[in-house]
C-alpha cells in the first residue's frame, strides 16, 4: 500500500505559513495529488476547543500547561485526521506541527527541545512530518505583516528571537527533513522555492 507524505510549514509570526501552505496544497493538487490541509492547534472538535484556551484566553498558563495542551490537541489531530489521510495515500499539508512546539515551547519558553519532543512522541506514535518547510523572516518584517495578535504572538522580542534561534537549530540538526526558504521575497518566488524542495521541480 502507498502511504502519503506529511509536509508542514513552519516559521515565526507573519512568515506567510498559512498563505504559502494553501498555495502549495493547490499546486500539489494540480499535479494529481490528493491533499488534506490541517492547521495547528485545531482541526478537530476537541482541538478547536483547546485552541481557544491556548490562544484566546486571558488566563496565564504555565509553560508546561501550554506545552501539554498543544501536545493534546496534536495527538487528537494525528489520530483523527492525519494518520487516516496518510494511510489512504493523501498528502497532508500542515500549517504548523510538532516543530512549532519544539521551537516555541522548547526554545521560546525554555522548556528544552528534547523534553518537549518526548511529551509529543507519546501522543503522535509514528505520525511525524516527513518534510518541514521553514519560512525564514526577520521578526520586525513578520510582525508588520500580522493583522491579529494572539496570547503567544504578543510575547516580546526576546521570546521571538529564542523561537527563531530554535527553528534555525532544528533545521541544522535535520538538513534532510528541512527546506529553508527566505520568506521576505515575493510570494511567487517563495512558492517556487517551496515546490522545488517538495517535488524537486519548479512549476
Ligand atoms: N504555537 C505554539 O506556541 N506552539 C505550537 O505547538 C503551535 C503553535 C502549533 C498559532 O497561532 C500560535 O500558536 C502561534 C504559535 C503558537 N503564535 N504565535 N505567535 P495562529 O495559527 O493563529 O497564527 P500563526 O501561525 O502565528 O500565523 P501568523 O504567523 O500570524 O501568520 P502566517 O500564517 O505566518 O502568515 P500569513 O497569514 O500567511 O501571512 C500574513 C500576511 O503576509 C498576509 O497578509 C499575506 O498575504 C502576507 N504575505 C505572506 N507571504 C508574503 C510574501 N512573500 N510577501 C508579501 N506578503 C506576504
Amino acid at each position: 500500500m502507498t502511504t502519503g507524505r506529511y509536509v508542514t510549514f513552519e516559521g515565526i509570526e507573519g512568515a506567510g505559513k498559512s498563505t504559502v501552505a494553501a498555495l502549495a496544497a493547490e499546486r500539489l493538487r494540480d499535479v494529481g495529488m490528493s491533499v488534506v490541509e490541517v492547521r495547528e492547534p485545531g482541526g478537530t472538535t476537541a482541538g478547536e476547543q483547546i485552541r481557544s484556551v491556548l490562544l484566546d484566553g486571558d488566563a496565564h498558563l504555565e509553560g508546561w500547561t501550554e506545552a501539554l495542551l498543544f501536545a493534546a490537541a496534536r495527538a487528537q489531530l494525528a489520530a483523527e485526521v492525519i494518520k487516516p489521510a496518510l494511510m489512504s495515500g493523501s498528502w497532508v499539508v500542515g500549517d504548523r506541527s510538532v516543530y512549532s512546539s519544539l521551537a516555541y515551547q522548547g526554545g521560546g519558553r525554555r522548556l528544552g527541545i528534547e523534553a518537549v519532543e518526548a511529551i509529543n512522541r507519546q501522543g503522535l506514535g509514528d505520525v511525524w512530518p516527513d518534510h518541514v518547510v521553514l519560512l525564514r523572516i526577520d521578526a520586525s518584517t513578520g510582525l508588520d505583516r500580522q493583522d491579529v495578535e494572539d496570547r503567544i504572538g504578543s510575547e516580546g522580542a526576546e521570546f521571538q528571537s529564542h523561537v527563531a534561534e530554535a527553528f534555525d537549530l532544528l533545521a541544522k540538526l535535520e538538513p534532510d527533513r528541512f527546506t529553508t526558504v527566505e520568506a521576505s521575497l515575493p510570494l511567487d518566488h517563495v512558492l517556487d522555492e517551496v515546490m522545488r524542495g517538495l517535488l524537486g521541480v519548479s512549476r
